[in-house]
């Protein structure tokens, strides 16, 4: 059993709702069990510009699935709520990111964790201090003191 965190971002098509459908979506799949999830976030837009403001919490999840496992998963359900594939870090229906994988550290072409570009984003430290003020990272850093460093970009608790 592996202790999983999940961000979960969306900029398109009602985004606050593309959250809760992908919660409910976690909750179904099988081996794994939604412990709980931090509040949502409003966040200004990283990449390209003239996107809108996105909503992004964070998931922790116990699996029993690999991370390659759990990532099929993931994507499916990025799929099933309407993901295309285009744009680099251009908008999205729904993101579904691995930042956590217990301590392991993955380094493939599909996924690798902890996630590469955690450090510079408060949209995903700052729910993740919610959900574990505690929390390190495999190397050992605190999650906690990576917020502390990490670029104050426009950042807003919209809902518990
Ligand atoms: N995700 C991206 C690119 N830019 N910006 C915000 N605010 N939130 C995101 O989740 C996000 C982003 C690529 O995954
Ligand atoms: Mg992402
Ligand atoms: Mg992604």
């Amino acid at each position: 059993m592996q202790r999983v965190f999940i961000g979960l971002g969306s900029n398109l098509a009602a985004p606050a709702q593309q959250l809760r459908s992908a919660l409910k979506a976690l909750r179904k799949l099988p081996q794994v069990r939604l412990v709980r999830c931090s509040g949502f976030y409003r966040s200004a837009p990283v990449g390209p510009a003239g996107q809108a403001d996105y909503i992004n919490a964070v998931a922790e999840l116990n699996t029993d699935l690999p991370p390659l496992g759990l990532l099929d998963q993931l994507q499916a359900i990025e799929t099933a709520q309407g993901r295309e594939r285009s744009l680099r870090w251009g908008a999205r229906t729904l993101d579904l990111d691995i930042l956590l994988f217990g301590q392991q550290r993955i380094d493939l072409p599909r996924l690798q964790v902890p996630h590469p570009r955690m450090a510079e984003r408060n949209f995903v430290l700052q729910p993740l201090v919610e959900l574990d003020p505690q929390l390190l990272l495999p190397g050992g850093e605190s999650v906690l003191a990576l917020l502390q460093q990490c670029p104050q970009n426009r950042l807003q608790k919209v809902s518990e």
